[in-house]
C-alpha cells in the first residue's frame, strides 16, 4: 500500500532485478521499533538493504538502483544522452518532488488512504489540493505537448517517479486532473503501459 514503497518496486521491476520484499507491520508500531530504526533513523518505510549498502528515502534509493544497476534492463538516467537531456531529467525528477509530489500525495491521502484507516475524506482540503495539483498540471500539459515523455525523447526516472501517485489517483474522482489534460492522458496511458509498470500495478492492493 506504501505509494513510497512501489517507487522503488517500480524501479526494480523496471531493472529486471530480483528482490526480497520484507513486510513492515506499521499498524504495530515496527517501524519504530531500534531494529528498524537502526536501518531508517526517521523510522519510516521504504528501506533498501542492498548488501552493504542501506538506504532511505524511496527517490533516493530508485536513483541508486538506476544508477548502480545501470547496465541492467533500461537505463533509466540515460547516461549515455547529452547534457541538455540530463539536465532535463534531473528538473523534472525535482519537479516531480517539490511541486508534483506535495498536492498529489494530499490528496491521494485525503481521498484513498484516510477512509481505509477509519478517516472521512475532507471536501475542503481535496478542493485545495485538486487545484494546486491542477496548476502544475498545466505546466505538465505544455511540456509534454512538445515532448513525449518528461525529459526528452525517452523514458526515464523522471516519468518512473510520478507512476505511484498518479496511479492511486487515477482510481478516485480525481482522476479527472488526467483525463482533462489530453497530452498528461497520453504519457498515462503510455508509461502505465508499460509490462514492468503492469507487474509493479499488479501487486497494489486497490
Ligand atoms: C517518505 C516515506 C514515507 O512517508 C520516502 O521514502 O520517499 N520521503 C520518504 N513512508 C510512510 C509510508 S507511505 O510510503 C511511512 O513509513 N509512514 C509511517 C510514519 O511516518 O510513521
Amino acid at each position: 500500500m506504501s505509494t513510497n514503497t512501489v517507487r522503488v518496486v517500480a524501479t526494480l521491476n523496471e531493472k529486471g532485478l530480483d528482490y526480497e520484499l520484507v513486510p513492515v507491520d506499521l499498524r504495530t508500531g515496527a517501524h519504530k521499533q531500534p531494529s528498524f530504526l537502526a536501518l531508517n533513523p526517521f523510522g519510516q518505510i521504504p528501506v533498501l538493504d542492498d548488501g552493504d549498502i542501506v538506504l532511505f528515502e524511496s527517490r533516493a534509493i530508485s536513483r541508486y538502483i538506476a544508477s548502480e544497476y545501470k547496465e541492467t534492463g533500461p537505463d533509466l538516467l540515460r547516461s549515455g544522452g547529452g547534457s541538455a537531456e540530463t539536465a532535463a531529467l534531473e528538473v523534472w525528477l525535482e519537479v516531480e518532488s517539490q511541486q508534483f509530489g506535495p498536492p498529489i500525495a494530499d490528496l491521494v491521502f485525503e481521498l484513498s488512504i484516510k477512509p481505509l484507516l477509519g478517516g472521512t475524506t475532507d471536501p475542503a482540503v481535496v478542493e485545495k489540493q485538486a487545484e494546486k495539483l491542477g496548476k502544475v498540471l498545466d505546466v505538465y500539459e505544455e511540456r509534454l505537448s512538445k515532448n513525449k515523455y518528461l525529459a526528452g525523447d525517452h523514458y526515464t526516472l523522471a516519468d518512473l517517479h510520478h507512476m505511484p501517485y498518479t496511479f492511486y489517483l487515477m482510481a478516485t474522482p480525481q482522476a479527472k486532473l488526467v483525463t482533462s489534460r489530453p497530452s498528461v492522458l497520453a504519457w498515462w496511458h503510455d508509461i502505465s503501459a508499460r509490462p514492468a509498470w503492469k507487474k509493479t500495478a499488479a501487486s497494489i492492493p486497490i
